[in-house]
């Protein structure tokens, strides 16, 4: 950390995740325990990261945020979580390295004493459904981590930010441990295979609807908790088995079971939340019109080949290997044919053409939809939280306000 220089500004990545096995439910509100452990794969930030710089100077006079170019709140109860944590890690490391009271140690505790600016922005769009809470509290541990010369476990302070986020810490396929305790010290992410394990792992994002979500993650899993009974089954009697039997599918490579499971989870998930009283909906009907698709594709190839999981909103994420992809976008572009901006449909990592035959497309495409889905993105298992080494990508210039992103 440069607290000689008046600006001492950091600049960071991280990616978003898919849950394969879905967290939903809590047990302790205000340190974000969950009542079972889940399991994501860690997406590429080519394709989809937030990046955040934060920066301290003495001429701060107050914690400012600024999101997507626009000042928010930095006053919100888990961001100010995140933030105490933080400075509470660096104060001990500080304190235990600096009994001996040498220069570096006074000046990192001066500049523990200084406000913080933090800018942070999204490659995709926030309001597209895309779960950008978790890329967003990942990236903030992780960059005010750097800031302050704080280092070790930070899943547990990310976690604190928003549950989800507690898996964007590391890349490639990662696991959420419940834990036991009632402070929260063992409910943290852990990496089970890299994201180089399964190169040939693709992920496609069709985007169908950019509306706002109607019931918020946060609200929609307190009501679970208390009406599903459902929902308690499976946190008790079922996810533990499915945490295993997933770690052993990546670890295998095996993608037909991977993607049962997968698509078991993600509606078993969705069985809850229709056992929540109210009941919640997530999936539209464009959603259920996906699933239908992928389950007649598969029929038609005699085993999985496409997997579907749906988050708290209606967009579909896909996993298929790579050798499926150009023939599954086309089978995708003529069940919903892009209505307005064709050449915008299909976004993220490049994909050929393909020729289904006659046979594949009158057993698979079944009355076309044109525009409901807005765009597709395809992108695969990539890296966790990065430090962003070029200066000419900080947010913050040197006066410690916004740059302009023209
Ligand atoms: C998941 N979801 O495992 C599940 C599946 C949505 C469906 O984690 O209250 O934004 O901040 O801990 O992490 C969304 O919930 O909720 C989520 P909080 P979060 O990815």
């Amino acid at each position: 950390m440069a607290e000689d220089k008046p600006l001492a500004v950091v600049t960071c990545t991280a990616p978003v995740n898919i849950a394969v096995i879905k967290y939903w439910g809590k047990r302790d509100e205000e340190l974000i325990l969950p009542i079972n452990s889940s399991l994501s794969v860690t997406l590429h930030q080519d394709q989809l990261k937030t990046t955040t710089s934060a920066a301290i100077s003495r001429d701060f006079t107050e914690d400012r945020l600024w999101l997507n170019g626009k000042e928010d709140d930095i006053g919100q109860p888990r961001l100010q979580s995140c933030l105490r944590e933080i400075r509470r890690l660096a104060r001990k490391r500080h304190s235990g390295n600096g009994n001996s009271g040498d220069s570096s140690s006074r000046r990192s505790s001066l500049s523990l004493a200084y406000k913080v600016h933090i800018a942070s922005e999204n490659n995709f769009p926030t309001a597209a459904g895309l779960a950008s809470s978790a890329a967003g509290f990942a990236c903030l541990v992780y960059t005010l981590a750097k800031l302050y010369g704080v280092e070790g476990e930070l899943s547990e302070v990310a976690r604190q930010g928003s549950g989800s986020a507690c898996r964007s810490m590391f890349g490639g396929f990662v696991q959420w441990v419940m834990g036991q305790n009632a402070d929260g010290k063992d409910s943290i992410a852990q990496q089970v295979a890299p994201e180089t394990h399964w190169p040939k792992l693709r992920v496609l994002i069709l985007v169908v609807s950019a509306e706002k979500k109607h019931v918020g993650s946060t609200a929609g899993m307190q009501t679970s908790v208390k009406t599903s009974l459902l929902l308690k089954h499976r946190a008790e009697a079922l996810v533990p088995e499915r945490m295993s039997q997933m770690t052993q599918h990546i670890q295998q490579r095996d993608f037909e079971a991977f993607g049962e499971l997968t698509m078991k989870d993600s509606n078993q998930f969705h069985a809850t939340c229709l056992d929540t009283f109210p009941p919640i909906f997530y999936l539209n009907d464009i959603s259920k019109q996906v699933v239908a698709l992928v389950h007649r594709y598969n029929a038609h190839c005699g085993k999985t080949k496409v997997a579907y999981t749906f988050d708290a909103g209606p967009n579909a994420v896909l996993f298929m290997l790579d050798d499926t992809v150009d023939e599954f976008v086309d089978v995708v572009k003529r069940s919903f044919p892009p209505e307005n901006n064709g050449g915008q449909f299909l976004k993220g990592l490049p994909v050929g053409s393909a020729t289904p035959s006659e046979e594949l497309l009158s057993a698979v495409v079944r009355d076309p939809t044109p525009g409901a889905i807005q765009y597709m993105l395809l992108t695969k298992p990539g890296p966790g939280p990065a430090l962003v080494e070029d200066a000419s990508c900080h947010l913050l210039g040197a006066d410690g306000l916004p740059r302009s992103s023209s």
